[in-house]
């Protein structure tokens, strides 16, 4: 398996329990490099852009407010097999059905409010990252 990017965000539940170092920890400790991060307030508008393929489920509206009511980390995390190690690390997006371990079952504290997102394949990645970060901005 080769060398991937994905996107990760800490989420306003964990930057406001000051989580941003604990959830950092796990990810390293997965073998995954940080290779960019910034701290960002999310305007509405890139939520709404972010999430777009979540327009017309009922939670949308609560999930946009919710990604701009504190900050978040946006992240480029690198390494072999990245997405798939990275969705691993973070466990099921319920944490009742997270994996001991991962970082929404030592973390989370709801299906919402799940401290972390991570892409879910090689084109959302691509598309995610560009989002926040322009290619000099990322170091490997
Ligand atoms: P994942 O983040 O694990 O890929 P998705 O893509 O199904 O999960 O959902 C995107 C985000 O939408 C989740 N991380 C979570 O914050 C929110 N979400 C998903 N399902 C619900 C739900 N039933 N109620 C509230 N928020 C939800």
């Amino acid at each position: 398996m080769a060398v991937q990017r994905t996107f990760s965000i800490i989420k306003p539940d964990a930057t406001r329990r000051n989580l941003t170092g604990a959830v950092n920890a796990l990810i390293e400790g997965a073998g995954l490099r940080i290779v960019a991060q910034k701290r960002i307030r999310m305007t509405k508008e890139q939520a709404q852009t972010f999430y777009a393929v979540h327009k017309e489920r009922p939670f949308f509206g609560e999930l946009v407010e919710f990604m701009i009511s504190e900050p978040v980390v946006v992240q480029v995390l690198e390494g072999e097999d990245a997405i798939a190690k990275y969705r691993g690390v973070m466990g099921a997006t319920n944490p009742a059905n997270a994996e001991a371990g991962t970082i929404r079952k030592l973390h989370a504290l709801s299906v919402g409010e799940n401290s972390v997102h991570g892409s879910d394949a090689p084109e959302t990645a691509a598309v995610e990252i560009a989002q926040f970060f322009a290619g000099n901005e990322i170091v490997g």
